[in-house]
């Protein structure tokens, strides 16, 4: 039995989930997603592990139907609702899904996928009651695959399988002491683990309450944290220097009311990417919170945190979190003592169970049972710190995981392209801002042209922010493309 559904049936009357002006309890959560199943099921005894993609935006619907997938024991394929067609396909082929659910806001987007993918399509608003009973799907089975990006070859599906997902949860409901009273606003996209496991699920492990903004937008954010509601954030650095550089515009007065409702809340989380120390000081300003920083990667959920009680570490990402081991490992896999630098390894039962048949790229990202992060840190005073990644290929932007090599991939189809090279740049806001240096066969063609045409083939948040037009790429003595060299070019123009 899973255990999240389970835990449900002790909070029935609780409102589990706030979206688009509703509340919804855990009742209707477990009615809602037992009629969802019966309807996938449609007569069979279990998916079998069968997976069911659905592009809905967060919401009450969005996780009917993830609690539907589990109970009728399928794989739940969360999509991106701001990705281009050609990712959305990329997704649907790989995972080879029997079907997708969609909400009547992106029927138009998902229809060729009928065509092109031999794809059933389940329109949201068209489930209707189904009957049967619904299957016992043990904790060993797959029940997840998020998409990520890596150094090589094209995004791999991530699987998770139930126990896993439970286990991540639980470090952090222990570790940061989730209970039944507590609220969280969730504006993060549920295709990645921090929207779904740290926040979603964590909730409703707990029998908390978790609400939904669609849409991302600071006013709307600052509104709902004044009516003394929410008592738990958990963002990306980018999110909380946007809020920062807004209350710094409001009012005196405005600012005043903001800061006294975020005094009392119980916890603030940061990470998916580095926390600036001057993001961790100046929210402390507005706040009167240290930001909890922690760390984690789609393959294992949270690995590292800061401690909900002791010393917050700033510029540290703090501890391992209970169950998890890690371990600093030299590039020769040996681990290192105190104080030297190596890869973050990682054991535990949080740990994914492999690429989605993919099985070299899961062998090769295992040494002797750690799982290589490719995350370089080092112990320092009892707290980690993370330095860089051993790979340049690999951009954090907005907190979003983007792999450099794939947009080059894209812009070289452009026409005119003859190559190009992509790195990320230090940004305040963003953790890194795009760049992308390009190589044109005639020059008679525009960035503005490129601009447009890349358009539906990435999504915003992969799109370069910076151009610069060059004969030819940096490169060493080997002809290979020297990215330090590329980066410096970006950072010391004003391209
Ligand atoms: C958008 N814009 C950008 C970027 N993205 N500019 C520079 N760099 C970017 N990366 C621009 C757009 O072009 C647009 O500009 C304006 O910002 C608003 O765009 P929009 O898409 O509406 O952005 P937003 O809604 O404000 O989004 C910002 C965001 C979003 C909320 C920070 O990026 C986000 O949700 N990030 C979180 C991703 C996440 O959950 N990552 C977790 C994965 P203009 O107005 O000029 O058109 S990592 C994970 O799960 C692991 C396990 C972990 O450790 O947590
Ligand atoms: P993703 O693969 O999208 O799950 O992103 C995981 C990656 O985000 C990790 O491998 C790290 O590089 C990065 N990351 C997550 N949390 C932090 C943090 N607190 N500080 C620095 N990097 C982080």
């Amino acid at each position: 039995m899973i255990t999240l559904i389970n835990n449900a049936t002790s909070h029935i009357d609780q409102v589990a989930i706030k979206s688009n002006g509703r509340d919804y309890t855990y009742q209707d959560l477990l009615d809602t997603s037992e009629k969802i199943a019966l309807t996938l099921l449609n007569g069979r005894s279990d998916l079998n592990e069968t997976r069911i993609a659905f592009m809905v935006d967060p919401s009450f619907d969005y996780v009917s139907i993830q609690w539907a997938i589990w109970r009728a024991g399928g794989i739940a394929v969360p999509l991106c609702v701001k990705h281009p067609y050609t990712s959305v396909k990329y997704v649907i082929d790989d995972t080879q899904a029997e079907s997708i659910i969609h909400s009547k806001k992106y029927a138009e987007l998902v229809e060729p996928l009928f065509k092109d993918c031999n794809l059933k399509t389940i329109a949201f608003e068209s489930i209707k009651d189904g009957s049967g009973s619904l299957p016992n799907v043990s904790m060993d089975r797959r029940a997840m695959i998020i998409y990520t990006s890596g150094t090589t070859g094209a995004p791999k599906g991530v699987v998770s399988t139930h126990a896993n997902i439970e286990a991540q949860i639980l470090s952090l409901v222990t570790s940061w002491e989730w209970s039944k009273e507590d609220h969280i606003l969730n504006i993060l996209p549920l295709h990645h683990i921090h929207g779904i496991v740290n926040i979603l699920s964590c909730a409703l492990w707990s029998g908390a309450c978790c609400e939904f903004l669609v849409k991302f937008d600071v006013q709307d954010v600052f509104d709902l944290f004044c009516k003394k509601e929410i008592n738990l954030f958990m963002a990306v650095p980018t999110i909380y220097y946007k809020l920062m550089n807004h209350w710094k515009e409001l009012p005196e007065a405005k600012q005043q009311t903001i800061s006294a409702a975020l005094k009392d809340f119980r916890l603030m989380v940061s990470g998916s990417a580095a926390l600036p120390i001057s993001t961790l000081e100046q929210w402390r300003h507005i706040s009167g919170h240290t930001l909890l920083e922690r760390y984690g990667m789609t393959e294992m959920g949270m690995a590292i945190s800061n401690p909900y009680h002791g010393e917050r570490r700033p510029g540290h990402i703090g501890q391992a979190l209970s169950g998890v081991t890690i371990r600093i490992a030299d590039e020769q896999n040996n681990e290192v003592t105190e104080n030297q630098s190596g890869e973050i390894q990682v054991k535990g039962p949080n740990i994914f169970k492999e690429y989605w048949q993919k099985p070299e790229a899961t062998t090769s990202s295992f040494v002797g049972g750690w799982f290589k992060t490719g995350d370089i840190a080092v112990l320092d005073d009892g707290y980690y710190r993370i330095l860089g990644r051993n790979s340049v290929d690999i951009i954090k932007s907005g907190g979003y995981k983007i792999s450099a090599l794939e947009i080059e991939e894209v812009i070289r189809k452009y026409p005119d392209v003859k190559d190009c090279g992509v790195v990320g740049i230090p940004d305040p806001e963003w953790g890194e801002i795009i760049c992308a240096s390009l190589i044109l066969i005639k020059n008679n063609d525009t960035i503005a042209n490129l601009k447009t045409w890349l358009k539906d083939k990435l999504p915003g948040y992969q799109m370069p922010r910076r151009y610069i037009l060059q004969d030819d790429l940096p490169r060493n003595v080997m002809g290979k493309v020297t990215k330090k060299e590329l980066k410096k070019i970006f950072i010391d123009s004003d391209a």
